[in-house]
């Protein structure tokens, strides 16, 4: 059975992922609105993701015999003013929710709650594939030119984000 302040901080976790969800929502509206149909195909299919990571860890809360918490929501991030600044952003909230992960890994291991040290694993690794996302999108945006990248370079990486894979 869950500790409460092992709860406490799944809980934390559950509303992090939510917000998660709601970041690439706002960024895929954007990234749709901006004319980017790549970007936003992937980001819209990255906040199911997210949303697919809040349930993990709310059936894990109620199978441990803890009361899963639905919270309010933080309001979206702002629009980004480019491509840039939309995946440095995004990069930003990655490695906040990998620490956030490591936080809970860690009191896992101080309490000595080994089942949540393992469920905690799971998104461990998660976290990995889930910077790499965002540090290929960045890289990418790189080879395009950055904040200088041509209207044509930046039509062909959108068509090619949008057909990427992600089963981060
Ligand atoms: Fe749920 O991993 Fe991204 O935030």
């Amino acid at each position: 059975r869950l500790s409460k302040s092992i709860e406490d901080i799944l809980n934390k976790q559950v509303t992090k992922e939510a917000n998660a969800a709601q970041i690439y929502l706002s960024y895929a509206v954007w990234a749709d609105s901006e004319g980017y149909a790549g970007v936003a195909n992937l980001f819209f299919r990255h906040s199911g993701e997210e949303r697919n990571h809040m349930m993990k860890v709310i059936e894990y809360i109620q199978e441990r015999g803890g009361r899963a918490k639905i919270s309010a929501l933080a309001a979206p991030p702002k629009d980004p003013k480019n491509l840039q600044e939309c995946f440095e952003k995004t990069f930003q909230h990655e490695v906040d929710n990998t620490t956030a992960i490591y936080e809970i890994v860690n009191l896992a291991q101080k309490e000595k709650d080994w089942a949540t040290w393992n469920f905690g694993q799971w998104f461990v690794k998660e976290q990995i594939e889930e910077e790499t996302l965002i540090m290929d999108l960045l890289d990418k945006l790189k080879i395009a030119g950055g904040p200088k990248a041509s209207s044509e370079s930046l039509l062909y990486l959108d068509s090619k984000i949008g057909k990427q894979e992600d089963d981060a």
